[in-house]
Order: C-alpha cells, then sequence, then structure tokens
C-alpha cells in the first residue's frame, strides 16, 4: 500500500487529493496545524480515512516528524496562505510559509526518505504581469505580489532540490481552480455564495473589485488528478495545468446569477459599473475596498505538455463549474 504526506489536508485542493488517493488505495497522512477550534476543514469527512499529524511549515522538527511517522513515498505540498489579497496585510508569514517551508519541507524529506517523491504547489500567479499569453512552462515569471514572490522561491528551491539532489521533485504550476469547496474570500465562491443569498433574499448587493480580471478557471477535482500523475512519471518536471480558457470576473458573475434565476444586465463603467436584475434592482456593484494594490490583469494557461505528457484532460467545464458550486450554494443555504 503506497503512503502519501498530504499538507495543506484542511484546504480545498487537500481534500480532493485525499478523496483521489483514498480511492486508489493509498495510505493516507495529512499534516494540521493546531487551531483555536479543534477541526479537519474540508478534510472532515475522511477523518476516520486518514492520520493527522499535528504540524506547521514554518516548524522543522515538526516536518521531520511528519515524514518519520509517515514514511510517506510520496509527499504533496499544499499548505500555504493562498488568499493573494491578503499576502499583503501579512507579507512575512506569506514568505514563511510559502517561501522557507517548502525548504524545510525538502530538507526533512532530503534527512528522512530523499526517495520520496515531491509535489510543489506552485501557481500560475507567478507570471504575473504577464510576459506572453497564453502562460507555459518556458514564458518568464513576473510575481505581483508577495504571495506571488514567496510561491516563486517555493517554485525554484524544488528545481534546486532536484537539480541539487536528485530528489523526485517536482512543481505543478496549477491556474485558478474552484469548487464547492472554495474559501468564500476567492472571488469565485464570493460570488456564488452572494447570488444564493440574494435569490433567497438575504442579502441586497454583491460588492467586488476589479470586474474586468481575467482568469482561466478550472475545477479542483481535475486539478489535483494532475498533481498525481505528475509524481507516477518516469522523470520529474514541471507542468503547466489550466483550462485553456479565459473569462473576466463579470463573466463568473453574470453565469453564476442567471444560474440562481436573475438575468443581469450590465451599464456604466469603471467604478460606476453595475449588474441589475429584471426588476431594476442594482445586484452587483464595484468597491473599491475589493482592488490590490498591484492587479494580474490576465491568467490563461497552456495546458499543451500536461496533456502530451502526463494524458491530462480536464472534464469540467466553465459552464459546469460555476452550475456546481452556485446549485451546492442554493442548497446549502
Ligand atoms: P486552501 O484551501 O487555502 O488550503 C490551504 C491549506 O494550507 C489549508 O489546509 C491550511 O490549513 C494550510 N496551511 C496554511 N498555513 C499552514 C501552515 N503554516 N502549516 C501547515 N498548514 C498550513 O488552498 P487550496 O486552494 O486548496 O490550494 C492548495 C495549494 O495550491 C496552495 O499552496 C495554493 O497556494 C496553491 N494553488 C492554488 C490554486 C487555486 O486556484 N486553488 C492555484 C495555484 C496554486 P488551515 O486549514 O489550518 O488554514
Ligand atoms: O479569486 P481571487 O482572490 O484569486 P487569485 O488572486 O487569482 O488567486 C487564486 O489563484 C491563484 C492562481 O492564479 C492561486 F495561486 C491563489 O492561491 C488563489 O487560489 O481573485 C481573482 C481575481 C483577481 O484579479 C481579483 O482582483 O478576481 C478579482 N476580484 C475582483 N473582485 C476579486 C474581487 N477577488 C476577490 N477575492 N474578491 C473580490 O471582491
Amino acid at each position: 500500500m503506497p503512503k502519501a504526506l498530504i499538507t495543506g489536508i484542511t484546504g480545498q485542493d487537500g481534500s480532493y487529493l485525499a478523496e483521489l488517493l483514498i480511492s486508489k488505495n493509498y495510505e493516507v497522512f495529512g499534516l494540521v496545524r493546531r487551531k483555536s477550534q479543534l477541526g479537519y476543514g474540508q478534510s472532515e469527512h475522511l477523518k476516520e480515512r486518514v492520520t493527522f499529524i499535528d504540524g506547521d511549515m514554518t516548524d522543522t522538527t515538526s516536518l521531520v516528524k511528519a515524514m518519520t511517522i509517515s514514511s510517506a513515498d510520496e509527499v504533496y505540498n499544499l499548505a500555504a496562505n493562498s488568499f493573494v489579497a491578503s499576502s499583503w496585510n501579512a507579507p512575512d508569514s506569506a514568505a514563511e510559509i510559502n517561501a522557507v517551508g517548502v525548504t524545510k519541507l525538502l530538507e526533512a524529506i532530503r534527512f528522512v526518505k530523499p526517495e520520496a517523491r515531491f509535489y510543489q504547489a506552485s501557481t500560475s500567479e507567478m507570471f504575473g504581469l504577464v510576459q506572453e499569453i497564453p502562460q507555459k512552462e518556458t514564458t518568464p515569471f513576473y510575481p505581483r505580489s508577495p504571495y506571488g514572490v514567496a510561491k516563486l522561491y517555493g517554485h525554484w528551491i524544488t528545481k534546486n532540490y532536484r537539480e541539487s539532489y536528485g530528489i523526485f521533485a517536482c512543481n505543478g504550476i496549477l491556474f485558478n481552480h474552484e469548487s464547492e469547496r472554495r474559501g468564500a474570500e476567492f472571488v469565485t465562491r464570493k460570488i456564488t455564495l452572494a447570488a444564493a443569498a440574494i435569490c433567497k433574499g438575504r442579502q441586497e448587493v454583491l460588492e467586488l473589485g476589479n470586474l474586468s480580471a481575467q482568469r482561466d478557471w478550472g475545477h479542483s477535482e481535475d486539478y489535483v488528478r494532475a498533481m498525481w500523475l505528475m509524481l507516477q512519471q518516469d522523470e520529474p518536471d514541471d507542468y503547466v495545468v489550466a483550462s485553456g480558457e479565459v473569462h473576466t470576473v463579470r463573466d463568473f458573475c453574470a453565469v453564476a446569477f442567471e444560474r440562481a434565476g436573475m438575468a443581469l444586465t450590465w451599464s456604466g463603467e469603471g467604478l460606476d459599473e453595475t449588474g441589475t436584475d429584471k426588476a431594476g434592482r442594482v445586484r452587483v456593484r464595484v468597491n473599491p475596498a475589493f482592488f490590490r494594490p498591484a492587479e494580474v490583469d490576465i491568467l490563461f494557461g497552456d495546458p499543451s505538455k500536461a496533456e502530451q505528457k502526463l494524458g491530462w484532460k480536464r472534464e469540467i467545464s466553465f459552464e459546469r463549474l460555476v452550475e456546481r458550486m452556485v446549485d451546492h450554494d442554493l442548497a446549502a443555504n
């Protein structure tokens, strides 16, 4: 029975990856940090099937312990402060968790089980101020947030341990992926929760920042399959994982509100732009508080390498992603 250690198991991707590995008969271990409220986040439903190990990405001893207890054959490093906007408020911790934490985990692997295979959750956010469209593995990086800068360090240290010590280490450069388990502060979930709440009469209006930002959105369930595939290859490598489609935040709102039974009409420009329902009520408006100190205007990935070399293909379309999220939030609230 192969053994896997997942950091970030309480988050969106960690929970879908744990489900995938359990279905493939892995023994799954998950690193969890202590919180004031006991709980396993998005993996609560898996608590009988996962061995949870106390630890923190900023604490080397706990990572060595996690490697020793699990003796993992595969290590998936998904732990991060993953909300870009908050990385301006806590830039030190973005660096400590998302950058230096990767070195700590790689060192733990090097000392405890150097033959373990390692997956690093790299990100399209490293492309930031994009240098070409679409972005692929060879596109130069230009991160635009403390989060993106820290992740770029994690990316390069992963490559460096592969080249320095021969560790089977892969970077998955994943573009935005969402789901019914996405944190409520990310734009997609903020929209689907609001569409459901407005539809049920519990909220009047949704306030957003940059409606023109463009993202390449897929479903997390599809993307965790690519993580696993990377660690099953003969050689370690880095891969872009993306849908190859781009949509604006405005498009996402339009599809989500339509699904919730409220087609929107858009009018105005810039800060005055609104989305209005059939009865003329403003349902979406812009609030400058949600703009970022430096924006990533467009992320649009080319997943050809992952498709050709890993045989990976996304199965859940953009429309289906939005529908699943809205239907979930309508049913839950
Ligand atoms: P998420 O839902 O925010 O989950 C993040 C996980 O990291 C949580 O389990 C969190 O634990 C854990 N964590 C944070 N700080 C930690 C620390 N100091 N020690 C141990 N664990 C810690 O994020 P996600 O969407 O699943 O993303 C997974 C990974 O992929 C992240 O590294 C993210 O940066 C990266 N990524 C995500 C996307 C995307 O679109 N989703 C795209 C590219 C890359 P708590 O529950 O205790 O907070
Ligand atoms: O949903 P977001 O917060 O995701 P963002 O910043 O693209 O980051 C996500 O994807 C990255 C991969 O590219 C991951 F590495 C990262 O961990 C995370 O999962 O924002 C998406 C876009 C941005 O351009 C933002 O400015 O939506 C725009 N936006 C407009 N109004 C908003 C809002 N974002 C949020 N969160 N809230 C708003 O009200």
